[in-house]
């Protein structure tokens, strides 16, 4: 084919279609399962030593993308930090959060800020904010890390930098923005790009959760559903990465809808499956998958009790510039 005629056919599927167009995700749906994954991340803290152990990662890697990333502009990665290990401190351009998969009371320094971490909890490192990890606990710590690097490298906005000591000095002390709708007043507002709240603990969410699905149906396409909130605006918690929590009632099956963005999914806690696309994904809990965009779906509790899903989305992105759609399937 000569260069002429491929320019012409990709400009074709942009501007001259005569069946129309609609975006067709590169990303598969996929599932990855804890009972897969953990015994690679043992066996990954056996390889890898603590000098490297802010790159211990195992990256849950879709089967349809070359990025080595769970979709297209976030990655899904699992990171495991070992008693007496510390991450060292630094800053990226890309945002990220972290959801709490086992371990119990390691922390993560974020701009000097102690955070205790439990299963279940959010924590986010926003755009250039200093972290580093540590693991003072007798048990290995193990979080879900999403982060928005694959767009920001598309984008070649990508910056990273190396804090001067190992750890940042951290103040121990409880966030000045937990209080939701009470802030400190001898400071002015915070700026309004990300959630000045990095600390977001399961058990608020979960008894939110509870209190909710006790009197509101909820989404017919997600049950009970929450965003967790930049509580100086009430929009999402990053400005590329919005964050939610749902919980589906047993037996509860959803309606099928899509939307344009990507969305990786975790089990937090019960089982069930979503049917994405042509796929049906079995998950349970501490399995992760991945929704690509415009792409529909539906989840099905199979369980006896409550199932819990953490989900993590770019839906702010596409908003941001206009591009987001959502329909439900006829
Ligand atoms: O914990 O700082 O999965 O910088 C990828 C890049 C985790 C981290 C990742 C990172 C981190
Ligand atoms: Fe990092």
């Amino acid at each position: 084919m000569s260069k002429l005629s491929s320019i012409q056919s990709s400009e074709q599927e942009l501007i001259a279609p005569s069946t129309g167009v609609e975006p067709r995700s590169k990303a598969v749906p996929h599932v990855w399962h804890w009972r897969d994954l953990r015994p690679q991340l043992v066996r990954a803290a056996e390889l890898v030593g603590t000098e490297q152990a802010e790159r211990r990662v195992l990256r849950l890697t879709n089967p349809a993308l070359s990025n080595f990333s769970a979709s297209t502009t976030l990655v899904a990665n699992l990171q495991i930090v070992m008693p007496g290990e510390i991450a060292r401190a630094h800053r990226h351009s890309p945002a990220a959060l972290r959801l709490i998969i086992e371990g119990r009371g390691g922390s993560t320094i974020v701009n000097g800020e102690r955070i205790a971490m439990y299963p279940g909890d959010l924590v986010l490192t926003p755009n250039w904010t200093w972290h580093d990890h540590a693991n003072d606990t007798d048990g290995p710590m193990i979080w879900l890390d999403g982060l928005d690097a694959p767009l920001v490298r598309m984008l070649e906005a990508n910056f990273y930098e190396e804090y001067p000591e190992e750890a940042q000095p951290a103040d121990s002390s409880v966030s000045k923005y937990g209080a939701w709708s009470l802030r400190p007043a001898w400071e002015p507002p915070p700026e309004a790009r990300y959630s000045p709240l990095w600390h977001y603990p399961y058990a608020d969410a979960r008894a939110a959760l509870e209190r909710l699905a006790a009197h509101h149906p909820g989404s017919p396409f997600d049950g009970v559903i929450l965003e967790y909130t930049n509580p100086t605006t009430g929009g999402p918690v990053m400005p590329t990465i919005a964050c939610h929590i749902q919980l589906l009632r047993p037996g509860e099956h959803t309606k099928s809808h899509r939307h344009v963005c990507c969305t990786n999914y975790h089990a937090v806690e019960g089982s069930g499956y979503s049917v994405v696309g042509e796929r049906q994904l079995d998950w349970e809990e501490k399995d992760v998958f991945t929704v690509p965009t415009w792409t529909f779906h539906e989840h099905v509790n199979t369980g006896r009790v409550p199932a819990v899903l953490f989900s993590f989305t770019d839906a702010p992105v596409m908003k941001a510039l206009d591009l987001y759609r959502e329909a439900e399937k006829a």
